[in-house]
């Protein structure tokens, strides 16, 4: 519970203030699967076999092309043992871990068996010359329809590090999503090693269908307080969790005096999670893709969409039958009644089955350690940021429509997507006219797309200003920005790190602060930057940055995208 002093963003966010008026019709799709549906389906969501959070075993195998082949279907599921309805690929939850090397090409195929459009993001991947596979439902693909497929193909070029695949809207949080591993050549000269390479996927839980939460959080007139659409109920670690009692736990069988390199990945939807193994020390090496300067740690805060490799050594004698708990704390949701906050999975390397014995967590006793700053990572391997060409300041806000739902804006744009096209087919077909579809700078088109448009190779300073008392964690797609500073209150032109800033592509904006990101408009395409709490992005919280666009006026798109867009 020591963290009971941010447990009130996500509710704060959802009274904010009715700084705007949002009585405009919005569409959300109807995603709830139909009941009867459900129960005629005998199949439920399995947990993936243990090889699904173990890697590296193809380091060091020549480029290749890896091909998948995933099927998204509706199915019941249920991660903190709460039957509840899922979305998932291949049958499991977690879905299926891609794991490849720098250089090797992945080309998968997704089969779409649920009864709405899906379409999958793979972040954090540059998709230099493929913007039209990065998966963004309305912006760069109108969405794979109900029965069809879209084959994702692209090289991974240079891209290594921790990431994730999921649906691009609220259909990760019923369980599309899987961890996707990329293998770098080499790492760093003097840069520690590990003895194993392991998958730590964590996730809240909704017991509620996001389709139904995320229709009643705009229009404020559900069944649901809407105090707490937002709030999760639970969580899980790699797919499994505990509520009200159930003592399911996922555990790790690892040997003894061992070094095991655990990659956390936040897959959740909205709550913050802190991590922790019992006894035992954190020595982080990768935030985000991003391999950093060593630190050590009791524990590591992870925001939606973020990603920490963190390195444990299995010699601790505290538990006498070597079962140590692993948490992930939700953390943003403080104590609310029915949430269960406390999530836990077990790293063992005794010879017993037993439980953990520690209740509440202890700690690293006598190491004088304390939890990740954020604010103190530095790269591994250093870049130094040019100059900007170019600066602008979004400000963005959480606010209360008029019938009693929440709304939000980036500049006073509230995004809604746009149905049977995307942005990047009008971008095409405005060149094809001669004409071009966004002047340079920001603009607003078509009504609801706000973006910023640069058509040469600029060095952008983008402030991102948080108008919401809570935090609020951003993800800009095709690019590894520099977080340059960020802090509470009003930037003032200081406080930024020129010399060695960190560059990730996930980030917390802070509660009623900024956020300074820095990043090169090299990568053709347009390009999404957006609140990554799924409940923020399906009511507005989203913007773009449209890189480039006369030479993504001549892309080549795929002709299935083309057809999909026309049904
Ligand atoms: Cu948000």
């Amino acid at each position: 519970m020591r963290y009971i002093a941010l447990c009130t963003p996500l509710i704060i966010a959802s009274m904010a203030l009715a700084l705007f008026t949002g009585a405009e019709a919005r569409t959300l799709p109807d995603q709830s699967p139909a009941s009867s549906e459900l129960s005629r389906r005998a199949n439920t969501v399995s947990v993936p076999g243990a090889d699904n959070f173990v890697v590296g075993s193809i380091i060091g195998q020549a480029p290749t092309t890896r091909t998948y082949d995933f099927v998204v279907s509706e199915m019941e599921g249920a991660p903190d043992g709460v039957t509840k309805p899922m979305l998932v690929v291949n049958g499991v939850f977690p879905g299926p871990t891609i794991e490849a090397n720098q250089g090797d090409r992945l080309i998968i195929k997704v089969t779409n068996q649920m009864s709405n459009k899906t379409s999958i993001h793979w972040h954090g991947i540059p998709q230099n010359g493929t913007n039209y596979y990065d998966g963004t439902a309305a912006i760069t693909e109108c969405g794979i329809p109900t029965g069809q497929s879209l084959t994702y193909d692209f090289s991974l070029d240079d891209f290594s590090g921790t990431t994730w695949w999921h649906a691009h809207d609220t259909e990760y949080t019923d369980g599309i999503e899987g961890a996707l591993i990329v293998h770098p050549r080499s790492y760093p000269p003097k840069f520690p090693t590990w003895d194993e390479d392991l998958v730590v996927e964590l996730t809240d839980v909704y017991h509620t269908f996001s389709g139904v939460i995320a229709a009643e959080l705009y229009a404020g007139n559900g069944s649901l307080s809407p105090l707490f659409l937002e709030i999760p109920d639970s969580g899980a670690i790699n797919g499994i969790g505990q509520y009200n009692g159930s003592a399911n736990y996922f555990d790790f069988d690892l040997k003894p005096n061992k070094t095991y390199r655990l990659r956390l990945i936040h897959e959740g939807s909205a709550a913050a999670f802190r991590f922790s193994v019992d006894y035992h020390s954190l020595t982080i090496i990768e935030a985000d893709s991003t391999l950093i300067e060593p630190q050590v740690v009791s524990g590591v805060s992870l925001a939606v969409g973020q990603r920490y490799s963190v390195l444990i050594t299995t010699n601790q004698t505290a538990e006498p039958q070597g079962n140590y708990w692993m948490r992930s704390e939700l953390t943003t949701v403080g104590s609310l009644p029915d949430v269960n906050t406390d999530v836990r999975g077990i790293i063992r390397y005794g010879n017993s089955k037993s439980l953990p014995t520690a209740s509440t967590d202890p700690g690293v006793p006598g190491s004088g350690l304390s939890d990740l700053n954020t604010a103190t990572l530095a790269p591994a391997i250093v870049q130094k940021p040019l100059d900007s060409t170019k600066s602008y300041a979004v400000y963005f806000s959480v606010a209360e429509s008029t019938d009693g739902g929440t709304i939000t804006f980036m500049n006073g744009t509230s995004w809604q997507p746009l149905s049977n096209s995307s942005t990047l087919l009008h971008i095409v077909d405005a060149a094809q006219k001669g004409q071009s579809f966004a002047p340079e700078g920001s603009s607003v088109e078509l009504g609801n797309q706000f973006m910023i448009t640069e058509d040469s190779i600029e060095t952008v300073d983008l402030l991102l200003v948080n108008q919401d008392p809570g935090p609020h964690p951003f993800h800009l797609h095709g690019h590894t920005p520099f977080v340059m500073g960020f802090d509470t209150g009003t930037f003032n032109g200081t406080g930024l790190n020129t010399v060695n800033p960190i560059y990730r592509d996930s980030y917390i904006v802070p509660p009623a602060g900024w956020l300074l990101l820095r990043f090169v408009t090299d990568n053709p395409g347009i390009w999404t930057l957006h609140c990554h709490i799924a409940w923020h992005m399906a009511v507005g919280l989203l913007m773009q940055i449209n890189s480039l666009p006369s030479v993504s006026a001549k892309f080549d798109i795929p002709q299935t995208i083309l057809d999909q867009c026309r049904v």
